[in-house]
């Protein structure tokens, strides 16, 4: 055994989402002029508005990311449950994507810390996507079979890095020498795989769903997205497009206004082909592309209580198609802390409305739009009932795990002694 320093878990995950960083930006281009305008938009923001480091520091906020995975079947989410666990990162909420106005064949949950401290030290989410395979609305029997076999003869990550993560879990970290192996074989699990895709099968999935065919018409998983936080979005979605970057048309979430920002507001813009290899079925290897990453950011606001959860999808609603949203939302929300604090509508530490509790979580609408922002078309459904199960328990239940309710997480974030 040995006595070299050990490295903590929250250590681990800020090496991790570095490394996954450092990977994607190698992959992706253009995640690297996002990030770069995003911290410019940080730095210029937090000189001109004093109180800006009140949902975060400088420092957390530009470092901070969440990442998008998707998986195959409960066994791989359980897999990747046990490795980010090695991170300090629980599954939080269950978002499902299947209802969505443009329906997205997944259930999902997001891996994230939970501590106050946790949180403040590396706030790393990611959001994890898992088919939903056995909704017969997007699968009929034959396809659910044969993607069935596809998926329970491929293996995402090495039965040892999983066993590692399990220790790691349960050891509360470990030595310097093993972490920098394991973090480095945890990254690249996440990498895009250069093999070839069957090229017919690929198609028929993507006849189905785009994500489907993304999820199991290739043999390995990868990162979907990694996503910086920034101060201003509305000044980040300005000087992308200034770049000559087109982004998706609208930013996701609630409109900007002279209020308290609440939850969480996201753009993205669409990635550029990416050189793929795919197999025809006469066996002939040919050079492709495809389109199926993208670049995304995002602004974070106040948690906001059930009270306030129900209040925002009010406004929300009233919000379709109407020319003057900041006018609408201030009929909903008011335009002060004080006030939001005093109607119970957002998650403030020991009540003071000087201490807002940052929204750590995702929004399925958000979500959704984000989802359909990089496809072509909606995914094809078939008029049947949904006899597939899905629920939060179910997933709580494949993957052995508690998983956590948001709205208890920030109520005990309120609680926690003051640092
Ligand atoms: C995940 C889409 C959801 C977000 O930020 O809401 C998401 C995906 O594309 O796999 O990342
Ligand atoms: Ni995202």
């Amino acid at each position: 055994m040995s006595h070299a320093k050990k490295l903590p878990n929250w250590r681990l995950r800020e090496r991790f989402a570095a490394g996954l960083s450092a990977m994607y930006a190698h992959e992706v281009p253009a995640y690297t002029t996002l990030v770069e305008v995003s911290t410019q938009v940080n730095r210029d923001y937090a000189a001109r508005h004093p109180g800006a480091q009140r949902l975060g520091s400088l420092s957390r906020v530009t470092a901070e990311r969440h990442g998008a995975i998707r998986v195959g079947t409960p066994h791989e989410l359980a897999a990747v449950a046990d490795l980010f666990s090695a991170f300090g990162m629980v599954p939080v909420g269950y978002y499902d994507l299947r209802d969505a106005v443009s329906p997205v064949p997944v259930v999902s949950t997001a891996f994230r810390p939970i501590g106050g401290d946790e949180l403040a030290r590396n706030p790393f989410r990611v959001f994890t996507s898992m088919l939903a395979l056995q909704d017969p609305r997007f699968f009929d029997a034959d396809l659910r079979a044969r993607v069935q076999t596809f998926l329970d003869r491929r293996q995402l990550f090495d039965p040892a890095l999983i066993a590692g993560a399990r220790m790691i879990a349960a050891a509360g970290g470990c030595g310097v020498g093993e972490a920098d192996d394991f973090v480095a074989q945890a990254v690249a699990a996440f990498a895009l795989s250069h093999q070839p895709i069957e090229k017919s099968w690929y198609d028929e999935l993507s006849r189905v769903s785009a994500v489907a065919a993304d999820i199991a018409g290739v043999a390995s998983t990868h990162i979907n997205h990694l996503t910086p936080r920034v101060l201003d979005i509305d000044e980040l979605y300005r000087r992308m497009t200034a770049r000559g970057v087109t982004m998706i048309d609208a930013i996701q979430g609630p409109p900007r206004w002279g209020g308290p920002a609440v939850l969480l507001r996201q753009t993205s813009f669409r990635a550029l082909a990416e050189p793929r290899r795919f197999r025809d079925d006469d066996g002939t290897v040919v050079e492709g592309s495809l389109r199926v990453r993208f670049g995304e950011v995002e602004a974070r606001g106040v948690a906001l209580t059930p009270k306030g959860r129900d209040r925002y999808d009010t406004a929300m609603a009233r919000l379709c198609g109407n020319d003057d949203p900041a006018e609408v939302w201030s009929q909903y929300f008011p335009a002060t802390d004080d006030e939001m604090a005093t109607q119970g509508l957002a998650y403030y530490r020991h009540g003071d409305p000087a201490k807002p509790v940052v929204y750590e979580d995702f929004l399925p609408a958000s979500a959704a739009g984000i989802f359909r922002s990089n496809l072509d078309r909606d995914a094809e459904t078939d008029d049947v009932a949904d006899d597939s199960g899905y629920s939060m328990e179910w997933m709580a239940e494949a993957i052995g795990r508690h998983i956590h309710d948001p709205h208890v997480l920030y109520e005990s974030l309120c609680k926690e002694a003051l640092a």
